[in-house]
């Protein structure tokens, strides 16, 4: 018998709650998350990165072609060559590339090119955004599949206990030449993974999240 197309909904998930106060819980959990840059190096288990990167890919993706790859880096020497390409390009960017307006935005959060964080993190995520499957066919809305699986695995370590910054070093192109990664992959987004430094200090103007009415339009 050939295979079906469609199966039967398999059992999911089902809070032990009404929807509307779990709703309600995984807010107050997720209003919790913040980025951070102060980490610590206490270690994380290959294992939990792994599930990290499981529910990552659990993402919905443009006819599932699940355009990404997870390149976790734990290897102390390639954390320190990451670190030094990537202060090299923050350099740059401060001295040069920034506009004024975007150096104004930036100042609120004090980041400078110094990213400490890159060797200190136990664990580097780097996700790369496929542009091509890789057998060489088409992938559909790549980007927005991506973002997807980052905001999962994001919200996957908050879940754990675990604290995440989204770095976009500007280019990363050397992302492709230090973890020598294929043409097809392009660098999205690096994430370092880990605990934060007991002393760790958080931007206070990044706690203030626009009100619902702002983000929010209804047609009840
Ligand atoms: N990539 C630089 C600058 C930077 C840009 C944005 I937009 C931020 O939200 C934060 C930083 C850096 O990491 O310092």
């Amino acid at each position: 018998m050939p295979d079906p197309k469609f199966i039967p909904l398999p059992p999911r998930f089902a809070p032990s709650l009404p929807a509307e106060q779990a709703a309600e819980q995984f807010h107050e959990v997720m209003a919790t998350r913040r980025t951070i840059r102060d980490f610590s190096d206490r270690p994380v288990s290959l294992r939990t990165i792994e599930s990290l990167v499981r529910t990552a890919g659990t993402a919905p993706s443009g006819a599932n072609k699940q355009p990404w790859r997870f390149v976790c880096v734990a290897d102390p020497d390639l954390k320190k060559r990451i670190r030094a390409a990537a202060e090299a390009e923050e350099r740059e960017f401060y001295a040069t590339r920034a506009t004024e307006a975007w150096l104004a935005d930036l100042e609120p959060l004090g980041t400078d090119p110094t990213k400490e964080f890159l060797e200190v993190a136990p664990w580097l995520v780097v996700v790369f955004r496929l542009a091509k499957d890789d057998d060489g066919g088409q992938v559909y809305y790549p980007q927005e599949s991506v973002g997807i699986a980052v905001g999962l695995f994001l919200a996957a370590a908050h879940h754990a206990g675990l604290v995440t910054l989204t770095h976009t070093p500007s280019p990363m192109g050397f992302l492709t030449e230090v973890l020598q990664r294929p043409k097809h992959e392009k660098p999205f987004v690096l994430i370092p993974v880990g605990y934060p430094k007991p002393e760790a200090m958080v931007p206070s103007f990044a706690m203030k999240k626009k009100p619902l009415d702002q983000i929010m339009v209804t047609f009840p």
